[in-house]
Order: structure tokens, then C-alpha cells, then sequence
């Protein structure tokens, strides 16, 4: 397991969501927000979604007061085209994982209520389908640093 120090925190929010009487199986690694160009109106989540639990797990919607609007998207390669689907939920199958990257599934977050620039943090709240929240808080990072590759959005399109 990677040891990033916010690790630590998103450990003591999981246990948080434990202690208050929430049953959620899902832990977050290496979530982060790709800092986005100077007039951007849109930037993106990434993070890997464990599922500890036997049955499947649904995000059906996230929300912060950074954000106008979230939504889930995931990005499908036609040939020389990426395209962007909708999804209506994070689908974390059971005893597995979501991974939450470039060229795949991902967070659009629309519309930050100020710019945001790497070191920020962002607290989200997750809902899940049995009517769960989770907290976690994502720290925002240049693109460009170890993490961030190929996360040019700008080709995509967005709808
Ligand atoms: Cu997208």
C-alpha cells in the first residue's frame, strides 16, 4: 500500500463513517484532482475505489462545496476519438475495485467556485446506493508531477 500522509486522514474519515454507524466496505487510495489550465471550467477526479465487502457497491452521486456540478464519466476510444459516457453510478464490484483514471472512468468536477491550484484539498461527499455518505477529502496536484501523465482533457468532449 502506497503511504501518501492523507492517507492517514482518509483512514481516520473511513473509521469516522464506521464509529457513526455507516457499514461501508469501500476505501479510497491515491485519490487526486488534476490542477486544470488557467480559464478551465472543468477539472478531474482520479482514485482507486476498494470494495472489501461481498455484494457490490454503487456511488450514485458526489457533491462538494468546491463544485458546482459532479457527474461520473467514463472515456471510450473509437478508434482516433475518445468520446465520454455518462454513468449513473461508480460501480465497485464485490471483494474488487474501481480504478478511476485517464482513458477510463473518472470524476467531472464543473464549475469551481474558486481556482483551485495544486496543494488545495477538496472535500467530497459520496452517496451510495443504500443511502450512505462518505467523506473524503482529495488533494488537488499539477499536472506534470508523478501522478498527473496523460490527463489532457481538453481533446475530449463534454456534454
Ligand atoms: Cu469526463
Amino acid at each position: 500500500m502506497k503511504t501518501f500522509p492523507f492517507l492517514s486522514l482518509l483512514f481516520s474519515l473511513f473509521f469516522f463513517s464506521q464509529s457513526a454507524g455507516a457499514a461501508s466496505n469501500l476505501e479510497f487510495e491515491g485519490a487526486w484532482i488534476a490542477e486544470a489550465p488557467p480559464r478551465s471550467k472543468v477539472l478531474v477526479a482520479y482514485m482507486e475505489i476498494k470494495n472489501s465487502g461481498d455484494e457490490v457497491a454503487k456511488i450514485v452521486s458526489a457533491s462538494s462545496g468546491s463544485f458546482k456540478r459532479i457527474t461520473f464519466h467514463q472515456t471510450q476510444q473509437k478508434g482516433e476519438m475518445a468520446t465520454m459516457q455518462h454513468s449513473d453510478a461508480l460501480i465497485i464490484p464485490a471483494n474488487g475495485k474501481l480504478v478511476l483514471e485517464a482513458g477510463s472512468h473518472h470524476i467531472m468536477l464543473f464549475e469551481p467556485v474558486k481556482k483551485l491550484t495544486g496543494g488545495d484539498q477538496v472535500n467530497f461527499d459520496f452517496t451510495l446506493e443504500n443511502g450512505e455518505t462518505i467523506k473524503l477529502t482529495v488533494p488537488v496536484k499539477k499536472q506534470g508531477t508523478q501522478d498527473s501523465q496523460n490527463t489532457d482533457h481538453s481533446k475530449h468532449m463534454h456534454h
